[in-house]
């Protein structure tokens, strides 16, 4: 047993690493433990053809080394998972972190004892420490949708999550491709430049703004080092986390012709500057909403030939932002080439009967593959923690706790579960992520000094404190409409997952104010946690 331990991380992506470097800088002795071969989290695994990031670089990345951010230089806006890779691998060299970490070793439980946590591990290894805390990522835990005779499949079957890191040799195969979501979109024009054929398996369709990529200029890259914390600061105050100048008002306010020139501009400046650099109520009017929709859905019929092809892909009965949309880079021009084809599973269209041995079955025709590809999705949020048998006082674990739904408190500690602490836990905000894990490190890493220096031998969430966060999570997102996805098995509301606990699983008010919520608490003396001695 490893017992000379103060804490366990669980996991070495970006939360895990900042969370390691900061236990170091408070004289904790720390020990990670990822289940990867390497360091990367999502960005170790996300191989998948296509893969990039969705947020431009520059906020993107960890903020807490002013050498780090001075010696790091990004090459294009959205770097590729390649890119990103080669950064945390970076972050892990300049700061020599691997010699704390075990690396293709999996956590498999965890128990609370008095005295702080066991931890077991899928090599045998058992782990004592005071303090556990975990950076397992929202979109960690994959989702593989149970088809009949998946098992059967005797092409090549992939996750996109799981994909090889030597990649897949494409060339003049015939590949079918399940799923749209943002992973799909990145996937379907880079897979479809490289195969045979590609038939896509589309049943919700997305609202697919262009990322606008293109590589950075060393005048820009210079001036955005320079102003790296301006930066920060400006992404701290913004309501997901990015650091973007406010819309141009409500956008009913303005006529039609001026309405479209905005979204226009926006279409220009891509990803996610279209949906808040526009107007200011694209998540909140449902007729603001409403006109962005049909801006993009008469964007898709401009760029897609066909009209039947145009008019499945453009989604309806859902707003825009609904679903967490994708970034593309030429998504909607991919189904102009002739080696793509478009299969509309929903219910309205032909679902998907079964998987058999030569490919796809849906209620009206098969289609045949040398390589299918399962772009599913993630049991988000809570799937990679209760796959874990976390057991808290009592033996309570935490996928009994949260049957009905999620309970923690700032998303960061739950009752019941003492010295455990999750970063981007469920509750917290869903909002540009680097930004909110290194807030949640500073925070968790103020709380261990504090328990350390006050000589604190519990510190726990009460009942009332979680079940007020458990309100204020509710309330923040009732006036916007995030949560009008849940027909459409958005993975906001757990509704991507059949038979999952439907309610909103992430923080939607703001994470600039989940940000002066965790300052508050702190500032209070840690109000709302049990700290015993
Ligand atoms: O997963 P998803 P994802 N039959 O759940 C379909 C982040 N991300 O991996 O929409 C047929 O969004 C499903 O159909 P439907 C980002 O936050 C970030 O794409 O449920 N189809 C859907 O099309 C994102 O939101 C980045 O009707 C089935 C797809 O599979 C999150 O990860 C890049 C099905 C799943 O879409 C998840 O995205 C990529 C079935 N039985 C992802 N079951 C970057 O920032 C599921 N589907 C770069």
């Amino acid at each position: 047993m490893n017992d000379d331990l103060d804490l366990v991380i669980v996991g070495a992506g970006f939360a895990g690493l900042a969370m390691l470097h900061r236990a170091r800088e408070s004289g904790l002795r720390a020990r990670v433990i990822e289940a990867g071969s390497g360091v990367g989290g999502t960005w170790f695994w996300n191989r998948y053809p296509g893969a990039r990031t969705d947020s431009e670089c520059y906020y993107y990345q960890l903020s807490f080394s002013k050498e780090l951010v001075q010696e790091w230089t990004w090459s294009e806006r959205y770097p590729g998972q390649p890119e990103m890779l080669r950064y945390l691998d970076f972050v892990a060299d300049k700061f020599d972190l691997r010699r704390d970490i075990t690396f293709s070793t999996r956590v498999t439980a965890m128990e609370f004892r008095e005295d702080g946590w066991d931890v077991t591990t899928d090599s045998g290894e058992l782990l004592r420490a005071k303090w556990i805390v975990t950076g397992l990522g929202f979109l960690t835990h994959p989702h593989v949708p149970e088809f009949p005779g998946l098992d059967s499949f005797a092409g090549d079957l992939y996750l996109t999550c799981r994909w090889p890191a030597e990649g897949v040799d494409l060339a003049g195969k015939r590949v079918g491709i399940i799923g749209t979501g943002a992973t799909g979109v990145q996937a379907i024009p880079i897979i479809a430049q490289e195969a045979a054929s590609l038939t896509v398996f589309q049943r919700t369709p997305n609202y697919v703004v262009p990322a606008q990529n293109r590589p950075l200029e060393p005048d820009e890259i210079a001036d955005l080092k320079a102003r790296h914390y301006e930066i920060l600061a400006k992404a701290r105050g913004h309501s997901f986390a990015m650091p973007f100048d406010p819309g141009h008002g409500p956008a009913m306010e303005f006529d039609e012709e001026e309405r479209r020139r905005i979204f226009e501009d926006g279409w220009a400046r891509g990803g996610f500057r279209f949906l808040f650099e526009t107007f200011d109520d694209l998540i909140l009017d449902p007729d603001a909403n409403e006109a962005a929709a049909e801006f993009i859905r008469s964007k898709i019929r401009e760029i897609v030939y066909d009209p039947e092809v145009a008019e499945l892909l453009s989604p309806r009965g859902y707003p825009y932002s609904g679903k967490r949309p994708p970034a593309g880079h030429d998504y909607y021009e991919a189904y102009n080439r002739d080696n793509v084809t478009l299969v509309d599973v929903s219910a309205k269209g032909a679902p998907i009967r079964e998987i058999t041995p030569a490919g796809v079955r849906t209620a009206d025709a098969e289609y045949e593959f040398d390589v299918l590809v399962l772009a599913t999705g993630f049991d988000a949020v809570t799937g990679a923690l209760t796959a874990i048998d976390v057991r808290g006082r009592d033996g309570l674990t935490l996928k009994e706790k949260w049957l009905d739904a999620p309970k923690t408190y700032l998303g960061l500690t739950v009752a019941g579960f003492p010295n455990l602490f999750t970063i981007s836990g469920p509750m917290s905000p869903f909002a540009n992520l680097p930004v909110c894990i290194e807030k949640n490190v500073e925070w968790i890493g103020n709380v261990l000094d504090h328990a350390r220096a006050e000589g604190v031998r519990t510190v726990e969430a009460t009942e009332e404190a979680e079940a007020d966060w458990g309100r204020r999570v509710q309330e923040a997102v009732e006036p916007t409409l995030l949560t009008l996805g849940e027909g459409v098995h958005s993975w906001f509301t757990g509704a991507n997952i059949p038979g999952k606990a439907h309610v909103v699983n992430v923080w939607f008010g703001g994470a600039n104010n989940y940000f002066a919520a965790c300052d508050e608490v702190a500032e209070r003396g840690y109000e709302g946690l049990r700290l015993t001695r």
